[in-house]
């Protein structure tokens, strides 16, 4: 089991104890602070990173100015293209990120990272890993590097991420890259909300085709096989290409393996072709559309859920009415499905407050 988590915003509450989000919708002290919300948003659009940084903070912290904030720069977003970068522990993603990100510097694109992990060796806008790197990025305005805690955020991780992402994209960012160690259903949502998908494998991790998830194995748009300076990369590759020879093809692309050596830079030439590749034909198949569709009907749905749920346990009458009802039920004096009810009724009269 997870270890407890304190709320961010309420300390009451634990994610382990409930999923659901019960600490109080935002940051009341920002509530007081009068922000103009459009001059901020055109700074973000101009770039400025400063107020860039502030959106994201804003973002993940549930700012009250938050909600307005995305929806002012909403209608400036969907040209960034974004990467997930996945895979097991190690397996290189930081060192592979970073490479793909210089090599899109190189051609002048402006670039974003999002780190979903707190031991990614980057850190506010630096990398601290591996100074050479951290030289090459540290004072470069084009690329834009945000790491993130991967546990405690309201409303889920996937939806914060997602939203980062939609502050990078309005911000004029033209590749974003999601970092995300494979594991877990949290980490295969925010793949989830990436254009390409690519899934790291490295050799010499035992039964590693085997292994792996087959919730990943899906999201795969291409498998990367780092580390192939390694013993075992054939191995990995014969195995790997023997089960996508089985695999359909996935709305007319079959995902293909690219060997890489990210410490060398080997392979990242290869790796941008491919993955411009793959934009290519999706950007010409019908199920970009579809795809698109699907990604915006699962995010309404959490969005609509998240706020669902803040109705019903909003304030501390709505804390102490959920407190109760758990009570009176855990005592066998209600039934679930009544005091679930009387929940929705909650809800419904707050709405009709407002
Ligand atoms: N030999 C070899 N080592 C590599 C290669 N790519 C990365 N490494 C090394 O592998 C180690 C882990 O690399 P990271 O980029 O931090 O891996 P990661 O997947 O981001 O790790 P986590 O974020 O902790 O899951 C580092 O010591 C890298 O220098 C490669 O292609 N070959
Ligand atoms: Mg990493």
């Amino acid at each position: 089991m997870r270890q407890a988590e304190a709320c961010p915003t309420n300390p009451r509450f634990s994610r382990t104890q409930i999923r659901v989000n019960l600490c109080s919708p935002v940051n009341p002290a920002a509530q007081t602070t009068p922000v103009d919300v459009e001059a901020w948003a055109d700074q973000i659009r101009k770039g400025d990173i400063r107020a860039l940084s502030r959106a994201i903070t804003a973002v993940e912290s549930h700012d009250a100015h938050a909600e307005n904030l995305l929806r002012a720069l909403f209608p400036h977003t969907g040209h960034s293209f974004v990467i997930g970068i996945t895979g097991a522990p190690g397996t290189g993603k930081s060192t592979l990120t970073d490479r793909l990100a210089a090599h899109y510097r190189a051609q002048q694109k402006q670039v974003g990272i999002i780190a979903v992990d707190p031991t990614s060796p980057y850190t506010g806008g630096a990398i601290l890993g591996d100074r050479i790197r951290m030289q090459g990025h540290a004072f470069d305005a084009g690329i834009f590097i945000r790491s993130m805690a991967t546990r405690g955020f309201l409303g889920g991780l996937a939806r914060t991420t997602g939203e980062v992402a939609l502050v990078l994209d309005a911000s004029g960012k033209e590749f974003i890259l999601i970092e995300t160690v494979g594991v877990g259903q949290d980490e295969v949502d925010i793949v989830r909300l990436a254009d390409c998908t690519l899934v790291l494998m490295v050799p010499g991790l035992g039964d590693d085709v085997q292994n792996m998830k087959a919730g990943l194995m899906e999201i795969a748009d291409l498998f990367i096989l780092n580390k192939s300076d390694r013993e075992g990369a054939d191995r990995v590759e014969a195995e790997l290409e023997a089960m996508l020879h089985l695999a359909p093809d996935r709305d007319g692309w079959k995902p293909k393996i690219i060997r890489t050596v990210a410490t060398e830079n080997k392979g990242v030439n290869e790796l941008a072709a491919a993955i411009e590749q793959y934009r290519e034909s999706y950007r010409q198949s019908p199920a970009q559309k579809e795809k698109k569709l699907d990604h915006w009907k699962r995010r309404l749905l959490a969005l609509a859920e998240d706020m669902f749920l803040r109705q019903i346990t909003e304030g501390r009458e709505g804390e102490a009415a959920l407190d109760a009802l758990a009570a009176e039920v855990a005592a066998r004096k209600k039934d679930p499905y009544a005091a679930a009810r009387e929940l929705l009724a909650r809800a419904e009269k707050s709405r009709e407050k407002k």
